[in-house]
């Protein structure tokens, strides 16, 4: 939950097209903006130095960064989306990550994988299987993760769930908030749980950021649960990203 570094992109006007489960209209492009700026305000506000990389018009989820790659401080990885309209993103940002990084691990020949299907813990690397996130990436997630010292972890992304991390976060070192649906798996195992309240689900995709935690300002019961548990919520606007399916991860690599 510690961060120096970050990587977001700008959103494009097609940002609006973005993928979406179900359709409940597009998002306003000048929605999305102003969610986004004030989300790259917040990582600031955080003690986090933000590389913003320029808008990708023929990506209209690009503004995604998450999802292409991985990245820790030791090095980053370079993933190959299950989306068919988002595989070209991988290509977009791999040069930015060869100028950051001294140790970047090539896209594996085969397989799928999405960052927003991968949760880091302090003692795994949770890899969700999902619609964009194979066995055969998984595993090759796996051995990439090996070449870093990372140990890697194959778990089940809840069926109907875009990615992992739609349904958890990790709040601390020692506590993932969850949705209903996901807490109680076996797979937190070790870590305690707080559960967010029922018709909230979308919060769980909050962000820790170094002392403050990032959660969508859409959920009030979430917000006071997470504040009267004594952490320092900032509250973010996502009711027009929420549209294409995003929380509060996804919009940024960071390290
Ligand atoms: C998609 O369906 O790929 C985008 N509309 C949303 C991606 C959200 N990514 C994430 O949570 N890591």
């Amino acid at each position: 939950c510690e961060f120096n570094s970050a990587i977001v992109r700008k959103p494009g006007s097609s940002v609006v097209q973005g993928l979406r489960a179900d359709d409940r209209g597009n998002p306003t492009y000048e929605g999305v903006l102003a969610e986004h700026d004030a989300y790259v305000e917040a990582l600031h506000s955080a003690g986090v130095e933000v590389t913003v990389l320029p808008a990708l018009e023929a990506y209209p989820d690009a503004i995604f960064v998450e999802d292409p790659a991985l990245v820790f401080p030791e090095g980053a990885l370079l993933l190959r989306p299950g989306a068919e309209t988002r595989a070209g993103e991988t290509a977009e940002v791999e040069p930015v990550l060869r100028s950051m990084f001294a140790t970047v691990i090539d896209r594996p020949a085969q397989g799928f994988a999405e960052g927003g299907d991968v949760l880091t813990t302090p003692d795994a690397v949770m890899i969700g299987l999902s619609a964009r996130t194979d066995r055969a990436g998984a595993e090759a997630l796996v051995a990439g993760l090996d070449r870093l010292g990372r140990r890697g972890r194959i778990v089940e992304t809840p069926k109907g769930v875009l990615h992992f991390k739609t349904d958890c976060s990790l709040l601390d070192e020692e506590t993932v908030l969850a949705t209903h649906r996901l807490a109680g798996s076996s797979f937190f195992t070790g870590l305690r749980e707080i559960v967010v309240p029922e018709g909230e689900e979308p919060a769980a995709n909050a962000l820790r950021v170094n002392g403050v935690v990032f959660v969508g300002s859409d959920y009030p019961r979430t917000i006071d649960l997470l504040d009267a548990r004594g952490y320092k919520v900032v509250p973010l606007k996502t009711s027009e990203i929420g549209k294409i399916d995003a929380g509060l991860s996804c919009m940024s690599l960071r390290w």
